[in-house]
């Protein structure tokens, strides 16, 4: 089957001009002027721009987390993220304590087998780094999986000590890895927690003072500087405020090759969202935490400047109202204990619109640095380029039809994450997918879902990380 999409205008990380785009099959294989429309199906993008897919590359569905699970698997999640422009994410496959890292691979393969709509890959959090997982590391790039995440927190959980980061950070520099991590200093947030809950600090808003901007930053330059002994290279997920991303700068400054992202969340939830009358404030619970309006002006810059290099979403949704109404558990397993709220928000359907609004309509960075940072730099950093994060001849034809002017009101009630709130309940955002391509298919054409569960595709990812 072939489609012509005719008379949009093509922006990409590093150009905007106007052209009609042929697609075979699934692939992009001409991009030019006034080409013929007969034999094609023929789709008219006046006034509108080709986008390259949304790569979220920053997700946790269908998430076993605190008690309950995340309530978005891969068929509500993808359908989601598609309605937003999103046609690619790359979910966190989660080691299972005293398991290996492929029985977390194929967990998570099980997860999606069968409801996928959008592509995915997995990055492998390793919990366990027992002497024979260590070795068992560089078998998962045969498995398509090249990057590999460790919790500098959730102590008793998920946290790893620095011998396990170190050691984990020199074998993926042998063998053309990718580290990430989640900084924050999970030791002094395991004291901070009884502490508080102690004093009777029980509410929403104590999961930030639990949580301080100083013990991230702390985490932060610590995983730059073991990153820069083990000469590997480094990409820091959610980073939210202005210790972490100082130490960022310093890092980069040096010459070390580091890199960060943040979530669209830290630019519009804040400490004081948390305090929000009653137990809303639960609906903002995520690690780390949300922080100060300073910090966000900070982030923004910082994304325009390529001091960060992408913006994801952490998305790991739970209901707030959970336990009802044949819903699993949700937000209020922390009711009069903020440390037992399930961590994480909705926002992969809302990423990109919002970003496009608050970023390129806000005057923040151009039409080209969104697509960078939504597109194109998570598919380089995640080797998944050029067959994604770009319109090229040759790439997959992941596209969005983008209508600048098309106005809407961020809501719950319209919104497909399968959750019963949304961090941007309200907003009113000036751009938003007309229509969005997965591989030369429409899955989404204005409010109507054209998707096909399974039809999601498995990337198997490359070995090598591009640092910027
Ligand atoms: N942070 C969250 O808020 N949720 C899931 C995991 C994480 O690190
Ligand atoms: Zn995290
Ligand atoms: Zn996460």
């Amino acid at each position: 089957m072939t489609t012509l999409i005719k008379n949009g205008t093509v922006v990409t990380a590093g150009d905007t001009f106007k052209a009609d785009v042929l697609i075979e099959g699934e692939k992009v294989t001409l991009i030019g002027q006034n080409l013929a429309g007969e034999g094609h199906e023929v789709i008219d993008a006046e006034g509108l721009l080709l986008l390259p897919g949304g790569i979220d590359v920053h997700t946790h569905l269908d998430l076993p987390f605190g008690g309950t699970t995340c309530s978005d698997d891969f068929f509500t999640g993808h359908r989601a993220a598609a309605f937003g422009g999103t046609t690619t994410h790359i979910d966190f496959a989660i080691q299972p304590i005293g398991g290996t890292l492929r029985q977390g691979v194929g967990e998570w393969h099980h997860k999606a087998e069968g409801k996928a709509c959008i592509d995915y890959g997995f990055h492998v959090a390793i919990t366990d780094l027992r002497p024979e997982v260590m070795d068992e590391i560089p078998t998962l790039i045969d498995e398509g999986v090249t990057s590999l995440k460790l919790f500098m927190a959730y102590k008793g959980l998920f946290q790893v000590d620095d011998t396990t980061l170190f050691r984990a950070m020199l074998k993926a520099a042998e063998n053309g890895m990718l580290i990430m991590v989640h900084a924050e200093n999970g030791d002094v947030i395991a004291e901070l927690v009884p502490k508080l809950l102690a004093e009777g600090k029980t509410d929403p808003k104590y999961h930030a003072v639990a949580h301080p901007a100083l013990a991230e930053g702390e985490a932060t330059g610590r995983a730059i500087a073991l990153a820069g002994i083990a000469g590997a290279p480094l990409y820091v997920v959610h980073m939210t405020c202005q210790e972490a991303i100082e130490q960022l700068q310093l890092g980069r400054a040096k010459g070390l090759r580091v890199m960060g992202e943040t979530c669209t969340q830290y630019m519009f939830v804040f400490e004081e969202d948390l305090a929000r009358p009653g137990y809303e404030g639960a609906k903002f619970v995520c690690s780390p935490p949300v922080r100060q309006p300073k910090d966000a002006e900070i982030l923004w810059k910082a994304l325009a400047d390529n001091t960060l290099q992408a913006v994801s979403t952490d998305h790991a949704v739970f209901w707030y109202e959970g336990g009802v109404k044949g819903r699993i558990p949700g937000k209020e397993l922390g009711l009069g204990n903020f440390a037992k709220i399930p961590n994480g928000m909705p926002g992969i359907e809302d990423r990109m619109p919002v970003m496009w609004h608050h970023g390129v309509n806000g005057g923040r960075f151009n039409a080209n640095r969104f697509v960078e940072i939504t597109a194109t730099n998570p598919a380089k950093i995640f080797g998944l380029y050029p067959r994604k994060g770009t319109i090229a001849v040759g790439s997959d034809a992941d596209i969005v039809l983008w209508d600048p002017n098309k106005e809407h009101t961020i809501s719950a009630e319209t919104h497909h994450m399968n959750t019963d709130y949304n961090v941007y309940e309200g907003m009113q955002v000036k751009g938003w997918p007309a229509r969005t391509l997965l591989r030369g298919q429409s899955i989404v054409v204005g409010t109507e879902w054209h998707g096909q569960q399974g039809g999601g595709a498995f990337l198997r990812r490359s070995p090598h990380a591009e640092v910027l």
